[in-house]
């Protein structure tokens, strides 16, 4: 059966008006999303969200495909930042053991495994408040290792300064990750030994390097609706809005602040992923940490919704992710193919698929 995306179905009540908001966006600088815009979406009938979400995917991107990208944490536990949720803050009794930076011939090794199961991309985490000059120069090593290797790099290493990320750059880093994770008004209940405005700094040094910007939330941390909206705001207001966008849904670590955090409705997570499709039509949405507690069924919707990459690996930074089993079941399912690893993760052309 064939589908036209921009055709609407019957009964389909989307205001027209909201329709052209999405596709004003496409054009960067014509316009910022306004806090009412954004809850319109939030609040329409879910099949109208989801029909739009899937027609602007299907104008960027093909809907059949997801980049893979594969985490390894180079650098685990101890840091001096108090992040409520996180399992590796020095600050929370989590049982995780601090560890030193990985070597050169680890990474090397993970990067070739990792090459090796149709990985697209890497992403070196690192738990620090922001790296030292020595430990950077290492990392600039790795970076150049992983894309010797034939793949992305991406690297998430807490803030940096303007040098910092321009080393970053000459070393050949495609993408780092640094993620906003709340709305603005929350951010200050999830970490207090930095600030929102800490977080957007980097990122500004981060695309004024040249590198691309992977900027995301978490969901299901006790935030509210009005904090999603917030939070999809601030990303898609950016000058630029982030080339990568990942939505992770809470990992409940016992011995963190948020270990006892209700779970968030799946229904409400779907709605989130649409809305971060619609409000960034050309990023990469990626379905994030939370997968292990995902039904298939609740996955295929986020893909559905416009989500269009993952994490593999049955370990993400220190809690569990699908195994590999599972994921290939899935997507096989589902009719989707991992983007190759020599394609580049960028949109595909307006107008296509
Ligand atoms: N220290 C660096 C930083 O904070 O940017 C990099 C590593 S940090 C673990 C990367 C991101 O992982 C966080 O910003 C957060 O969005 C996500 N994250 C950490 N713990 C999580 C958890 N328990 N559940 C879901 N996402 C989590
Ligand atoms: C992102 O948004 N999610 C990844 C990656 N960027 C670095 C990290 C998820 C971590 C989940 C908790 C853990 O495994 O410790
Ligand atoms: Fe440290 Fe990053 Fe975890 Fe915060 S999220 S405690 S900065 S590793």
């Amino acid at each position: 059966m064939s589908f036209d995306p921009v055709e609407r179905p019957d009964g389909c009540d989307v205001p027209e008006k909201q329709a052209r908001r999405a596709q004003a966006r496409e054009l960067p600088g014509l316009q910022r999303w306004t806090r009412e815009a954004v809850a319109e979406w939030f609040d329409m009938p879910f099949a109208n969200l989801l029909f739009q979400a899937q027609s602007l995917h299907r104008k960027h991107f093909d809907p059949n495909q997801v980049q893979i990208s594969r985490l390894v944490s180079i650098k685990t536990g101890g840091c001096p930042e108090d992040c409520g949720y996180c399992s590796q803050s020095a600050h929370h009794k989590t049982g995780i053991k601090p560890t030193k930076l990985m070597t050169l011939a680890e990474v090397v090794e993970a990067a070739r495994a990792a090459k090796a199961t149709g990985t697209q991309r890497l992403c070196l985490g690192a738990a620090w408040r922001s790296p030292r000059a020595r430990d950077l120069d290492l990392v600039c090593e790795m970076i150049a290792a992983v894309k010797a290797e034939g793949l992305e790099a991406c690297v998430t290493l807490g803030m940096l300064d303007e040098a910092q990320a321009e080393r970053l750059a000459a070393a050949g880093l495609d993408y780092y990750n640094h993620n906003i994770d709340t709305s603005r008004e929350y951010y200050s209940l999830v970490a207090s030994t930095r600030t929102m405005d800490d977080r957007l700094s980097t990122l500004a040094r981060v695309r004024g390097a040249g590198v691309k910007v992977c900027s995301g939330g978490i969901i299901g941390m006790g935030e509210s609706r009005d904090d999603r909206i917030g939070m999809l705001m601030l990303l898609a207001n950016l000058p630029e809005p982030p080339e990568s966008v990942p939505i992770n849904a809470l990992m409940r670590v016992s011995g963190t602040p948020l270990a006892g955090a209700s779970s968030i409705d799946g229904i409400e997570f779907v709605r989130t992923v649409a809305v971060a499709r619609i409000l960034m039509p050309r990023s990469v949405v990626r379905l994030s940490a939370g997968r292990e507690h995902m039904s298939d069924e609740l996955q295929a919707l986020c893909f559905f919704a416009g989500a269009n990459s993952i994490f593999v690996g049955e370990q993400l930074l220190t809690t569990p992710n699908p195994s590999q089993e599972r994921d290939a079941s899935l997507l096989g399912r589902l009719g989707i193919q991992p983007l190759s690893s020599n394609q580049p993760s960028s949109p595909a052309p307006s107008g296509s698929a």
